[in-house]
Parts: C-alpha cells; structure tokens; sequence
C-alpha cells in the first residue's frame, strides 16, 4: 500500500514540475536586434522594424537590450515621445546600464528609444505589440446556450394542440339539430366552452341528453 501511495505522489510531483516548466517555457526571452544587438547604424530603424516584425511578443515576456553600458541605454516612452525621439519623460525608469533586461508586464504598443546623442532620430527605436496570453479558451460558451433554448421552445409547440379551434366546430353543428325551443340553452353552452376540449365534448353529450330530455317532456305534456 505505501508502495502505491509514494507512487501516487511521485506522479503528482512530476506533473506538477512538468506544469511549471511548461510554464517557464512560455515566457520567451527577445533579445532585440538579435545579434546585432541594441545600437545605432545607418538601417537601424529597418533592423528593429524588421526584428519586431517577426516576433510574437506575450506578456510575461522579457526583452534584452545588449549594449556597453556608457554607450547606450534604454527607457520606455509614450508614443508621442517615440515619434519626437523626446527622452525628458520615461515609463518606469531609464535604464542606463547594460545588457537591460526588461519584462513585459501589460498588452499592447510598448516604445522604446535610445537617449544617446542623435542615435533615436538615425532609428535607435523600438515598437512591439505585445498580446495578451488569455487567448485559447474561447470556444467553451457556445456549447451551453443550444442545450438551454430547445426546453423553451419545446413548451411553445405543447400549449397550442391544448387550444386548438378543432372542437368547436363539432359543438356547434348539434344545436342547429335541436328543436326550436332548446337553442338559446346550447348555443350559451358551447360558446362559453370551446376553450377547454374535453369538457367541450361532454358538454355535447349534456347538452344532447338534456334536449332529449326536454324533447320527451315536451312530448309527454302535448
Ligand atoms: C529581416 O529579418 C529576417 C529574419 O528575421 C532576416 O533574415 C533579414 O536579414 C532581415 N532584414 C533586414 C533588412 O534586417
Ligand atoms: C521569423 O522568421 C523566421 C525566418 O527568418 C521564421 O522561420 C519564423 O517563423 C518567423 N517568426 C515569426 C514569429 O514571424
Ligand atoms: C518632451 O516631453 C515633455 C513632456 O514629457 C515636454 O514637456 C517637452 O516640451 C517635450 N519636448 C519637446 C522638444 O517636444
Ligand atoms: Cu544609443
């Protein structure tokens, strides 16, 4: 028995290392540039452009700005002062050492600039889309809304046979067969009756015995 327990456990233990590494394994590591690296040349827009351009940025990720510290740095700006190559107001804080290692905490546009001399303006920038990691579970809530409408319009489809016209009909042809006298008793009758079908159809049986009834009276005073 204790052979199965630590077994037991020993599954569970392993599952759980493969969960957090599989974990760890989603947040990719960018270094940006590549091995170029973050620096300033004569493509480097084109370079960063084209770098971003072919990663999938997911938060939680981290970036990687290689760079000699003292050369370069990097600070994260709005989009305002990613266009101006404005380096006086930061996200967070400039970082001035390198390599930089930033993590990607919110979806979205993130800038990055350079603060060095001209090297923003000669295309020492950097603008990611960063995806939220919430994405695959979306086709879950489509299952349960058809199971819970058929109820609903299986209902509809019961409650009108229970209405039907249908009888009505045959109560009124039995009255115009009476006798004269009898008439204004069961056309009251079958009028205030057609809703409800079988007491409708018993209704013509009474209303037939008690013109039979009336007609024999009749015919017993005369
Ligand atoms: C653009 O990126 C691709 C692959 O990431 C690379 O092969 C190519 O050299 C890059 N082009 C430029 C101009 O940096
Ligand atoms: C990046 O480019 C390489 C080829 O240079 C390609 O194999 C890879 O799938 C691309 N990745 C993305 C996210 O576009
Ligand atoms: C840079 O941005 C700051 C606010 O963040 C603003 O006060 C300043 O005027 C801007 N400088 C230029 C040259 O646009
Ligand atoms: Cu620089």
């Amino acid at each position: 028995m204790a052979g199965r327990i630590d077994a037991a456990i020993g599954c569970m233990f392993l599952l759980s290392v493969a969960i957090l590494l599989q974990t760890s394994l989603a947040q990719t590591t960018h270094v940006v540039g590549g091995s170029i690296g973050w620096t300033v040349s004569a493509d480097s827009a084109v370079v960063y452009t084209n770098w971003s351009s072919n990663q999938t940025f997911l938060v939680g990720d981290t970036l990687v700005f290689n760079f000699v510290t003292g050369t370069h740095d990097v600070g994260e700006v709005s989009k305002a002062a990613y266009d101006s190559c404005n380096g006086t107001t930061f996200i967070g804080s400039l970082i001035t050492t390198g390599p930089a290692s930033i993590v990607i905490k919110t979806a979205g546009v993130h800038y990055y600039i350079c603060t060095f001399g001209m090297h923003c303006s000669y295309g020492q920038h950097l603008m990611i889309n960063v995806k939220s990691t919430a994405t695959p579970p979306t086709a879950t809530p489509p299952a349960s809304p058809p199971v819970a409408t058929p109820p609903t319009t299986i209902v509809a489809p019961i409650s009108p046979p229970t209405t039907s016209p249908p009888p009505s009909p045959t109560v009124s042809p039995p009255s115009p067969s009476t006798t004269a006298s009898p008439p204004p008793l069961t056309s009251d009758s079958p009028s205030s009756l057609p809703p409800p079908p079988p007491k409708s159809a018993s209704s013509v049986s009474v209303a037939g015995f008690s013109a039979t009834v009336f007609s024999i009276i009749v015919a017993f005073l005369f």
